[in-house]
This record gives C-alpha cells, structure tokens and sequence, in this order.
C-alpha cells in the first residue's frame, strides 16, 4: 500500500515538516505545500527551516518536495493538513488557516482521497467547518472523500517522543474513514493509533490534554506566589510531592506559559462551549493565572532592585532567553515579549541574549549582556543559562538576579552576596 499511495501535507512547520519526513522514511510519495518559498527553497535544498533535531538528522535522508503550488493536492490520495490554530489578541480561536486549508484542499481533492486534519481545534470544528466545505464543492463525505482527525503531539525539543512513536488518536466520520485513517498511521506510526467513538471526541482529546497541563501549571503558579510570602521553596515542594510514585505529576511555576500549544487550546474549548451554554470558569481562571506571571515577575524584579537600592528606571537589565521553552528555537507566545513591554513601561533599559534565537538578540554573546547589566531576568531555560557557573555573574558585577524558569542555583548564588529571587523561592 504505502508505495502506490502519493500523501500531500498542507503547512511545513514543527508538525507538518516531521510527519512529511516520516511518511517519506515508510515509502509514500511526499508532497508538501507550503506558502512560505524561504521555507520551500531549504527544504527543497533537504534544509530544515527550524532548529529540531529529529529533522535536522532525517530531512537531508528522506527527501520531501516543496511547493508553493496548491495544484500538487491533485495528485494525492492522502492529505493531511498541519497548519496554525492561533488565538487573536482577544484571545478568539482564528481558524482562518484551516478554513483556507480545507479550501484548497476541496478545489484540487481527487475523488475517493482522505484528508486528515491534524491542527489542533475543539470539538464540533470538522463537523461545523470543515465538513461543509468539502460538501459545498460538491463532495459526498464517506464516498467521495473520507474525513479524519488525529491531532497532533508534537513536542518541541523532546529527545524521546516525536513523530515516529508517539501514539495517536483519531475519529472519522463514517466506518471507512476512520478505516483507512487508522490503517495509515499505523503505517507510519511505531505507537499504538486509537479510533475514537466520533470525530468530535478525537478534537476533544488534544484539547483536554493541553488544557490539563495549563491548569496544572496555573495550580504551581498560585502555590508560587502563596509559597514565596510564607518562605516556602515551592520548587523543592513540588520536588518532594513528586516522589509519589503515583497520582501525582510534578510541573513547575515559571515566569509565564508560552508556546503555540498550552497557552492556546484552553480559549478554543472555552469559547466553543460558551456556544453551548456553559462557561469553564476553571479553564479561565487558570488561563488568568498563567497570563498574570510575567507581570509577577517583573514585580519581583521590581523588589530585589528595590532591595539593592536601585530603582527600576537607572537600572540596566540583562534579560537571558527569548524562546519560548529551553533548547528551542520558537518564539511564539513566549513570555520574553510580554516582559520587554513591562520592561519598557518602566523605562528600564535592557539587553537580551538567547543562543537559539540570534537574530532577535539584541546583543552577540552572553558575556556581552552582562557586560552591560546590572541585573539578570532568566526568561528561558536554555541548557547554556542553566551551566553558568554563578562566579560568572559576580565577575560581572550583576547585583540582582531574577529567575523566571528557577532554573540556576538559588543557594551558590546568594553565598556570592547577589540578590536571588526566584518564581516561588
Ligand atoms: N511550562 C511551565 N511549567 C511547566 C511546564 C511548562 O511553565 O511545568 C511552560 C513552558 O516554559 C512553556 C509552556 O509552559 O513556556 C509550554 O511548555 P510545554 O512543555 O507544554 O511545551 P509545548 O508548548 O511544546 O507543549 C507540547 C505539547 N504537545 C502538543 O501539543 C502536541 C503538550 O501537549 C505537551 O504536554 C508538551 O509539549 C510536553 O509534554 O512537553
């Protein structure tokens, strides 16, 4: 099966451009549309547009065929669409990408294909806009096209899970779909691939996995702020409940929630259930939770600057991370922008330095940064921040450090006389 059949992924970004490599790695026929051409020309070139391992090692290995062109869905007898499913700045799902997607993929689908869509999107989104896209171009779903949902589980950064093994969900339409849908990725897939009852409840899944993690990140959150009044690590208790081996799993308070992931899919359950009448108040609250950090933290560089005896307008801050998560390269709704903006409010200047995200740093070297700051704001916990040795920062002169991802050594560096302030300890 896998050498007859040509498989198109519509958007080449950290879930398309993997799963591309994959299905070309098992034997398919690898077509890829993508509208960005900086990103067609280097994959095209077997270059990866993004820092990930996994295709950094197998881009240049099992080819993919790039274009721009939506033509190429012609010759596809499997679609699978990997675009964004941002939130604007109120916060409102924008399906636009998947409704553009879906769009194409109807002018150009042959008849008898089955088109996958992966993006993440809350449940009723395949029946309520999807579907209807596909029949107002005169399709008949269940025989001239099949429609399917597997949601993605990419996970930036991770050396263990990725495209190959991580295990997936998927819910269809009709027996036939979700058939061949199956059949498909556990051709591709090493994990096990889970049918689900509807197409609805495979939408659902991911969104209920996302939205566990931001509530319990809220939940650490809120314990940091309690625990930082009444002198309590949180860090080191969180460190202590986790050694329950069971029905208990440790995350941690950082300086805000970002990616494209978490701080995203709650709203798309939120509003869609406000549609049927019911409000998450816990999904919220835990949504306004993770979003006030970045102010917290700033706050808190407010107060040991305060204790050093200076005032946030003269003080020079050296802030050490942009990306969102450590050891990757993605900026999306990372913390690091919310915080350059309290930053700027207060007419604090600042340099930033983060290794993975070059061209946005302001400055070309760590030593560079804390050659001209006076305090330190940890946004990222990059593994090249985390092995500073602390006599660095003395060696610099930085007098006040604030640590967003509680990442560096609390005790060393306050034994060397530096004003330490962490997220909860
Ligand atoms: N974060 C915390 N505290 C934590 C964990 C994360 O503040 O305990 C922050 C991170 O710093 C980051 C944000 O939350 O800013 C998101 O971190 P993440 O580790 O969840 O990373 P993502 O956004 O790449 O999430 C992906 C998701 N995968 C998919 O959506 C397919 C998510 O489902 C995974 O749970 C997550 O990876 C993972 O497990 O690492």
């Amino acid at each position: 099966m896998k050498q007859k059949k040509t498989v198109c992924v519509v958007g080449l970004g950290y879930v398309g451009l993997p799963l591309a490599v994959r299905c070309s790695e098992k034997g398919y026929k690898i077509l890829g549309l993508e509208m960005n051409q900086r990103k067609v020309d280097l994959i095209n070139q077997g270059k990866s547009p993004i820092e990930e391992k996994f295709l950094e090692e197998n881009l240049p290995k099992f080819k993919v065929k790039a274009s721009t062109d939506e033509k190429i869905i012609k010759e596809a007898d499997i679609v699978l669409i990997c675009v964004p499913t941002p939130v604007d700045k109120k916060f409102y799902p924008d399906l636009s990408p998947v409704i553009g997607a879906s769009e194409a993929v109807a002018r150009n689908l042959k008849k008898g294909a089955l088109v996958v869509l992966e993006s993440t999107v809350n449940p009723g989104v395949s029946e309520e806009v999807v579907k209807p896209i596909f029949e107002k171009a005169g399709y008949e779903i269940g025989k001239d096209v099949f429609l399917a949902h597997c949601p993605e589980r990419i996970n930036p950064g991770d050396k263990k899970w990725n495209v190959t093994n991580i295990p997936r969900v998927v819910g269809s339409f009709d027996a036939k779909g979700l058939k061949i849908a199956k059949e498909f990725y556990e051709s591709i897939v090493d994990g096990a691939i889970r049918p689900m009852k509807s197409i609805r409840e495979a939408e659902a899944v991911k969104i209920v996995e996302n939205s566990f993690r931001d509530i319990n990140i809220a939940f650490v959150n809120e314990l940091a702020r309690s625990f930082e009044k009444m002198d309590i690590d949180v860090k080191d208790v969180i460190l202590g409940a986790a050694t329950k081996p069971f029905a208990f799993m440790a995350h941690f308070p950082s300086c805000g929630v970002g990616g494209h992931c978490i701080p995203v899919d709650p709203y798309y359950l939120i509003e869609r259930a406000k549609l049927s009448g019911f409000s998450h108040d816990f999904l919220k609250l835990a949504r306004k939770i993770n979003n006030s950090m970045s102010n917290y933290t700033v706050e808190l560089l407010q107060d040991a600057l305060n204790l050093a005896g200076k005032p946030m307008k003269n003080v020079r801050v050296g802030v050490l991370g942009i990306s969102y998560k450590a050891n990757v390269d993605d900026m999306r709704e990372s913390p690091y922008f919310k915080i350059i903006k309290l930053l700027e409010e207060y007419k604090t200047k600042y340099n930033s330095f983060d290794p993975h995200v070059k061209n946005k740093s302001t400055v070309k070297s760590l030593e560079e940064l804390l050659e001209n700051s006076d305090a330190v704001l940890v946004v990222t916990d990059h593994k090249e921040f985390v092995e500073i040795n602390p006599k660095i920062f003395k060696k610099f002169g930085i007098k006040v450090i604030v640590d967003g991802k509680n990442c560096l050594d609390k005790d060393k560096i306050r034994k060397l006389g530096i004003i330490y302030k962490g997220i909860g300890r």
